[in-house]
């Protein structure tokens, strides 16, 4: 007889599944690590409870590689302003790689307190660019707002190391406590605080802590993706079919640019993220 289980936590090689409220600590059949298939936190799986084996996972809704989490609803970006320094091609490229995948993105700023008042203006107008654009836009010291926004979600953070993820866990729920480092600690080891992939139940939504990242790669997305996952692009037309914006005279999208209402630290990861995925894509087929 099998059950049908939510994987809350990876740990190596053993998958925690919850079933009617309690845990079991599972292995994958062997037929998955032959098919190099690894299940993800978040699989909805059919396994056997006495015998803890894992045997099927159900179609994934999606599948993010970085955290290593599948069937998301939401992904927190969560994002930095000082210690680590904001970073705006990692902002830009997590929200096309979450946007592609028909995740829905929410940028959670932190480290608010550690900026001046003029730094704190120039991020407010920033970031009401952002908002204009179409993104949802908190700060981890709202809350109770973000935690309604979050409401029945199976929700994922991601950002860099030190960005304040676990840290923001644990505002939702301080009964978590989960490990929080200090930043020039974590950076100085090049280590991550958080090592294991786990879901915690949060009231009404589950949320999956994950290490923090620094780098990320475009190689599957296609320019049409790319280009559709920059929101302000919608509002421009484009005179040429298939143009790439990047230098083309009379090409709407550079027009925006040059009024200034397309952003351009946005248009330039935007050409930055074309290059990468052409790059990427080339090398396949040098010999
Ligand atoms: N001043 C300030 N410090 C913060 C804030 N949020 C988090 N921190 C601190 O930043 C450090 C790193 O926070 P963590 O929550 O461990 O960061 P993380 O994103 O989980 O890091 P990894 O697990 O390594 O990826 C800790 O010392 C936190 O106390 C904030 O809003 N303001
Ligand atoms: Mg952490
Ligand atoms: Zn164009």
């Amino acid at each position: 007889m099998l059950e049908t289980g939510l994987i809350t936590k990876v740990n190596s090689d053993t998958f925690t599944v919850k079933y009617q409220d309690n845990y079991y600590d599972c292995k994958a059949r062997g037929k998955f690590r032959n098919e190099h298939f690894k299940p993800l936190v978040g699989d909805i799986v059919n396994f056997n409870k006495d015998k803890k084996v894992i045997e099927e996972v159900t179609t994934r809704k999606n599948v993010l590689e970085r955290p290593p989490v599948a069937n998301i609803d939401i992904a927190l970006v969560v994002t930095s302003l000082k210690k680590p320094d904001l970073n705006l091609t990692l902002l830009d490229k997590l929200l096309s790689i979450i946007t592609i995948k028909g995740i829905t993105p929410i940028i959670v700023l932190t480290k608010l307190d550690l900026l001046t008042k003029e730094e704190l203006q120039d991020i407010t107008n920033l970031f009401n660019y952002y908002k204009k654009i179409g993104y949802l836009v908190y700060t981890n010291e709202e809350i109770s707002s973000l935690k309604k926004a979050l409401k029945n979600k199976i929700v994922t953070v991601c950002g860099q190391t030190g960005a304040g993820k676990s840290t923001l866990i644990n505002y939702f729920d301080e009964n978590l406590n989960l490990a929080t480092n200090e930043i020039s600690e974590a950076l100085g080891r090049g280590k991550h605080t958080t090592r294991i992939v786990e879901l915690f139940e949060i009231l009404d939504f589950y949320i999956v802590d994950t290490p923090g990242f620094s780098a990320l790669d475009l190689v599957n997305y296609s320019i049409e993706d790319i280009q559709n996952s920059f929101l302000e692009f919608k509002n421009y037309t484009c005179k040429f079919n298939d143009c790439k914006h990047l230098k083309e005279i009379g090409c709407g999208i550079l027009e925006g640019v040059d009024k200034k209402e397309i952003l351009l630290s946005r248009y330039n990861n935007y050409v930055r993220f074309i290059k990468e995925s052409s790059d990427d894509r080339s090398k396949l087929f040098k010999k």
